[in-house]
């Protein structure tokens, strides 16, 4: 039997920013040695539709659903059958199954083995699911599964699932329940060891939901001498302590959601830290004194948002030389909160902006009440422009203890806002997947 992994891009087309798809690293791993694998990214190659496969197996997020359902069509019109899993089957198992022939709803660990028997047997169930959250161990991503492939210069890894907070916007409670979970500590630090990589990226949503935990994983970081990229909330910053022992073990850059700098925004997104630790300005000189870049994001759509939230986000973000910064239209994804409140509110401008051809990636979704649609969309893309200008990314450089801290930060910092640049550009405006129709056309509205 041969598996076919396969990780499609948002569009057909390569990507600059492709990291490792850690998930098929951890199928690879429960996936029984006598039983051929490939892996086919689109971000880096096209796939090889007319390749002999017993069964392909998909990771769809939501932006990545119409290009996958397109992908899945072709393979099962040779008679393949696919198997879909990840973000987006997870939220609508029942879209997912119009375009496969089976979909995992959460983690893979647990159910993998089913599906590979079942499929051995020619006897694929639609649904495989959990319903509990088993601990996390015992597994280790097998790797080789991204031999030879261009992938960006970093590993990731994960720690740990799921998030303390419950964000409106966010995939994340409804994806992990309201369970915490992190793997043992001796395991990861193996696993990093082995992986042969110094650069890290930690995937984990929050690394700070469990803080005796995250400590317990900092400490044992500081022996392996990494350079590590992490997400945090901002209320860490005030355990300057724990910021400082976060980048004594390594941590280089963190990437903080600061969203919106308008309290009643805060307040509707339900990101009560934020509200509550509003002075971002000491926040920022807690990270920056301990020598840690931070990536900042911010979003816009919120009720108190006016076409004037765009340019204080981007200057806010220049004068405090941020690393990097992402500005993007709040949008809606199935699972999330949000979603059912514009849905019954009667603002969202596509039933499913994910499958709809008219929708185009940077594109508002939904009618904002500070300002139309229309100016949420430029809005958005001219802070990103602005943020990403040629004398933007020289005032920021001008850190001395963060962005130009050694050369391989300015390395780093050079590398990164180049991608980011050009994959603004490129990204902004375009179809998800193939301009070609979805063939079946979906059915029913999601729930
Ligand atoms: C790292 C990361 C990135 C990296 C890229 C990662 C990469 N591999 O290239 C960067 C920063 C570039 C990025 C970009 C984006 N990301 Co991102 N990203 C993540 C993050 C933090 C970690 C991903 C990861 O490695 N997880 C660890 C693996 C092991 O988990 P997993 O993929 O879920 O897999 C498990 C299960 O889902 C399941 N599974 C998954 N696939 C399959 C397939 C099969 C067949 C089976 C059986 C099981 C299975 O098994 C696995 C083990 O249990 C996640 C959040 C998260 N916690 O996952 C967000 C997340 C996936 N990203 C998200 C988004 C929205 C984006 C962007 C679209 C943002 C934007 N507006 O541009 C972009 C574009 C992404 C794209 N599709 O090209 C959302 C997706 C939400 C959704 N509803 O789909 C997430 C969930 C963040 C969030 N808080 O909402 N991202
Ligand atoms: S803190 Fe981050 S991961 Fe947690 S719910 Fe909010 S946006 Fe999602």
């Amino acid at each position: 039997m041969k598996i076919t992994f396969v990780r499609p891009n948002l569009y057909e087309g390569r990507s600059l920013d492709a990291m490792h798809p850690l998930c098929f690293a951890i199928l690879r791993s429960l996936t029984p040695p006598d039983i051929a694998m490939a892996l086919y990214d689109e971000r880096l190659e096209p796939i090889p539709l007319d390749e002999p496969t017993d069964l392909v197996a998909m990771t769809v997020e939501t932006y990545t659903a119409r290009r996958a359902y397109q992908i899945a069509t072709a393979y099962r019109r040779r008679g393949v059958p696919v198997i879909m899993g990840g973000y987006h089957p997870t939220f609508l198992p029942n879209e997912a199954l119009q375009f496969s022939d089976a979909v995992v709803v959460g983690d893979a660990e647990g159910v993998w083995s089913r599906v590979i028997e079942d499929a051995g047997r020619g006897q694929l169930q639609p649904l495989y699911r959990q319903d509990e959250f088993p601990a996390l161990g015992g597994v280790t991503p097998d790797r080789s599964i991204f031999r030879g492939k261009r992938y960006a210069p970093v590993t990731l890894v994960q720690y740990g699932r799921g998030c303390k907070y419950n964000c409106n916007f966010c995939s994340i409670r409804a994806f992990y329940g309201t369970v915490l979970r992190q793997r043992p500590v001796a395991e990861v630090v193996e696993e990093i060891k082995r992986c042969g990589s110094r650069t890290i990226f930690l995937v984990d949503d929050n690394i700070f939901v469990d803080i005796p935990r995250a400590v317990e994983l900092f400490e044992a970081l500081i022996p392996l001498r990494l350079a590590w990229s992490c997400q945090v909330s901002i209320d860490i910053a005030h355990e300057p302590e724990l910021v400082r022992l976060m980048a004594r073990s390594g941590c280089i850059n963190a990437l903080i959601g600061f969203e919106s700098l308008n309290r009643d925004n805060l307040v509707q997104m339900r990101k009560a830290w934020n509200v509550k630790y509003h002075d971002y300005q000491t926040s920022i000189e807690v990270f920056r004194n301990a020598g840690i870049m931070i990536y900042g994001t911010f979003v816009f759509g919120y009720d108190h948002d006016t076409t004037a939230s765009f340019d204080e986000a981007v200057a806010f973000a220049i004068r405090n030389k941020f690393y990097l910064a992402n500005f993007n239209p709040l949008t809606p994804t199935p699972g999330a909160d949000l979603y059912r409140q514009l849905q019954e509110e009667n603002r969202l401008i596509y039933e499913r902006w994910w499958l709809d051809p008219d929708f185009r990636y940077g594109h508002a979704t939904f009618h904002p009440r500070g300002m139309t649609a229309d100016e949420l969309t430029a809005g958005c893309l001219r802070a990103r422009l602005r943020f990403n200008t040629w004398s933007s990314l020289c005032r920021r450089a001008l850190a001395p203890r963060t962005n130009l801290r050694t050369p391989f930060r300015v390395g780093v910092y050079l590398l990164s806002n180049l991608i980011s640049k050009r994959e603004i550009l490129f990204k902004q405006g375009r179809q998800l997947g193939s301009s070609a129709p979805l063939n079946p056309p979906p059915v029913g509205v999601p729930a």
